[in-house]
């Protein structure tokens, strides 16, 4: 081969190896650019259909998708249940790099991980928030960053846009259900005339769950003029809060009718109380004066507590709302819109009656479902 052949030979080599490097910084540059939402000057939400950038990136071997969940706490069955689904959903399985925060129950951590979710470039935010109140000011910083985020079961108060999409329950519409199947229960005992002593334990005070289930029930106290709200404390949605109130107000007042736990746990907590007292509670008892207690959340020990007769009626909260937040990175991933900023999950209301009541809010029934064992088993949570 001579001198001039050789050099031939090292430019092609050349030129190949220049081209595959060129292709190589290409796809990168796809990769790079794919940028979920660019040309929306609407903020991180506002492109509808897959731009040429997407559609290459699609054909690409697919990127883990690194999401920042920060969870209130680890308070109740129903807060277990919903980290369970969270971790399930956002499995490695299922193409999710998952980074979770457990904030224990304090707001200024919740801030603070979603700080460092911003920081370290997350592609997805999800939020549980524990307070309503306190958001605007990083929700800000993760709606410039570009990176969407999704809220799950508790509400906020911030301007929508700062959001792509919350998946929750109606708080306000569980807190009615209870006062409705109060004033029908009472009614069918031939008690709506009675003077009815009622206590509430409460959620945690400023969670948008304490927020509604207080609004909702205090509709059927202002309804019901023979209804005597006499406290109303938070008991945390812990079942050692649970007890501490209920001992209180066993303590406090001579009689109590009616006690309204925002939460299965507080519910199990004021079960403890009332039994340490002596005090009669619970379906059997109450044709002798014993307590009623209603309940909220629908957990699996919470309806295992409806079935033996000690809760009166229970209103489900659905846990299981990651699953609708990993469909809805699905669909903002393929370049979709979502259509709706604000989803509601389906739920039941639970007695241990065999003839279930239907309860009417708004002209819209709602038939209440029996617990029975065979309904237990089936049940995810
Ligand atoms: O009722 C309670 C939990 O936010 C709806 O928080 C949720 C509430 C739920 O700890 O058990």
């Amino acid at each position: 081969m001579t001198k001039k052949q050789r050099k031939i030979i090292r430019a092609v080599l050349e030129l190949g190896f220049f081209c595959l490097l060129l292709s190589a910084c290409a796809a990168k540059t796809v990769l790079d650019d794919l940028d979920r939402f660019a040309g929306s000057d609407t903020g991180a939400y506002g492109q509808a259909g897959m731009t040429a950038a997407q559609q290459a990136a699609a054909l690409l071997p697919k990127k883990q998708i690194r999401v920042g969940f920060v969870q209130v706490g680890h308070e109740s069955d129903w807060r277990i249940a919903a980290t369970k689904s969270g971790k399930q959903a956002f499995s490695e399985e299922n193409g999710y790099d998952l980074h979770f925060v457990d904030a224990d129950n304090d707001p200024k951590v919740q801030v603070e991980a979603v700080r460092r979710f911003i920081k370290e470039r997350m592609d997805y935010i999800v939020i549980d928030p524990i307070l309503t109140t306190g958001w605007t000011a990083v929700l800000k910083e993760a709606y410039h960053a570009k990176i969407p985020v999704i809220l799950l079961d508790r509400t906020i108060d911030c301007k929508d846009q700062y959001y792509a999409a919350w998946f929750g329950s109606d708080f306000v519409r569980e807190g009615e259900w209870a006062g409705e199947w109060l004033q029908n229960y009472l009614k069918k005992q031939g008690r709506d005339q009675e003077t009815i002593h009622i206590v509430t334990i409460n959620g945690t005070q400023g969670a948008s769950a304490q927020i509604g289930r207080t609004q909702g029930f205090a509709q059927y106290v202002e309804k019901n003029a023979n209804w005597k709200l006499l406290a109303q404390e938070c008991g945390d949605f812990t079942e050692s809060g649970g007890k501490a109130v209920m001992e209180r107000y066993l303590q406090t007042y001579e009689r109590i009718d009616v006690v309204v736990c925002q939460n299965d746990n507080e519910a199990f907590g004021a079960c403890a109380a009332l039994d340490e007292a002596g005090v009669a509670y619970g379906v059997d008892a109450e044709n002798d004066g014993g307590v009623i207690l209603i309940s909220f959340d629908a957990t699996r020990a919470g309806l295992e507590a409806v079935l033996d007769g000690k809760i009166h009626a229970d209103f489900e909260c659905n846990p299981l709302s990651p699953p609708y937040a990993a469909e809805a990175i699905r669909r903002l991933e393929a370049g979709e819109v979502l259509t709706e900023k604000d989803y509601y999950l389906p739920e039941d209301c639970f007695t241990a009656d065999e003839e279930p009541m239907t309860l009417m809010i708004d002209f819209t029934p709602k038939q209440m479902v029996t617990v029975t064992k065979e309904l237990l088993e089936d049940r995810e949570y």
